[in-house]
């Protein structure tokens, strides 16, 4: 069987590139083949602490992600849903991990490049990718099902992990990173060359996200930025506004950019193809959030369960990691 597992930090309410890069594959990968337990969805509550947070809304996004996890269709009896926090062995297997990656490609990776390198820059988000290489390889997961920007993390898990194997024997399985068919990575609706991301401030107009109403969608997508000229065909390098929206669309009805393009004659059609398709899809999540969140404790008994189910995979392989490396266990 193929074990998959993948996440997503609470660092925002999710956006619409959450769902397409993330979410909606995690759904569609639940079911397992062998008919036990082998996909593995975590909401990743301690990678949102790289970054300056508030305790109170960390705790309500983190319930908001599991949430939506749910309401877009993850079923805790076909895959195990659980918080990161919640299973130690990921911060135990980490410590192993950061004893086996190098300053050197941590210092390489494109997101802290990006977020950090600052002397105030917390030093949990240089060892971000050993965190994230242990989350992956305590499930002995073959596939990670995440957005292209993550692929870099992925890499780096699977060379951590090749080493500690070459260097204390077979312990880890190599995982393999999986890049999304369609919409790997949706840009900003106002700043196309931007990857739509969930820190971007409440009030970011370029940002959908999941739980927006249907009012709020229209006008993101009425002003999203379009190019020169008034012709609409695919074109990424040329057309980044028009390509976007096309991507979104082709992505969310099933079809190719090219094609949603054949049939939208204007920009303002092409802005209204894709809002309706974005609001089909949103909609009946967004009713089913509702419901989710009226029932607080049996989110958080769900999620506990998930936690339990996690942590007997998870505790085997830092017991492996641990007697491999020559630690009494
Ligand atoms: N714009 C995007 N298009 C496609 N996929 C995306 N993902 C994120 N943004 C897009 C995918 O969603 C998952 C989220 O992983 P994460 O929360 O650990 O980190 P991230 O990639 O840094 O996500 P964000 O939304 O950009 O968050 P912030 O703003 O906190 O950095 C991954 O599978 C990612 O590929």
């Amino acid at each position: 069987p193929t074990r998959t597992l993948s996440g997503i930090t609470p660092s925002g309410s999710l956006t619409l590139g959450n769902y397409l890069g993330a979410l909606r594959r995690f759904v569609d990968g639940q079911d397992s083949t062998s008919g036990s337990r082998d996909s593995y969805y975590f909401i990743a509550d301690l990678h949102a602490l790289t970054m300056p947070h508030d305790p109170q809304q960390q705790r309500e996004l983190t319930l908001e992600t599991a949430a939506l996890y749910f309401a877009a269709g993850l079923d805790p009896s076909r895959c195990a849903v659980f918080v990161q926090s919640q299973v130690r062995a990921h911060v135990e297997l980490s410590y192993l991990l950061e004893s086996t990656a190098y300053v050197g490609e941590l210092s390489r990776m494109i997101q802290f490049k990006e977020k950090g390198g600052r002397p105030r820059t917390r030093a949990s988000l240089f060892t971000y990718p050993c965190l994230m290489a242990a989350d992956i390889l305590l499930y002995d997961t073959h596939v990670v099902p995440v957005g292209s920007d993550q692929s870099q993390h992925v890499e780096l898990a699977r060379d951590v992990a090749a080493r500690f194997n070459q260097a204390y024997g077979e312990t880890f399985v190599i995982p393999r990173f999986v890049p999304p068919a369609s919409a790997a990575r949706l840009g900003d609706l106002a700043d196309p060359a931007r990857k739509m991301s969930k820190s971007a401030p409440p009030s970011a107009t370029g940002v959908i996200r999941m739980l927006d109403t249907p009012d709020v969608i229209a006008r993101k997508i009425g002003k999203a930025v379009t190019d020169s000229g008034n012709e609409v065909h695919y074109d990424p390098a040329a057309k980044p506004g028009v390509s976007n929206l096309l991507d979104i669309t082709a992505a969310l009805v099933g079809t190719t950019p090219e094609s949603v393009a054949e049939q939208c004659p204007s920009y303002g059609v092409l802005k209204r193809a894709c809002t309706e398709a974005v609001v089909a899809t949103l909609e009946p999540i967004r009713h089913r959030y509702a419901e989710l969140v009226a029932d607080r404790s049996s989110l958080l008994a769900t999620l506990a369960d998930g936690a339990n189910q996690a942590s007997a995979q998870a505790d085997l392989v830092v017991r492996r990691a641990k007697h491999a490396m020559g630690l009494l266990c």
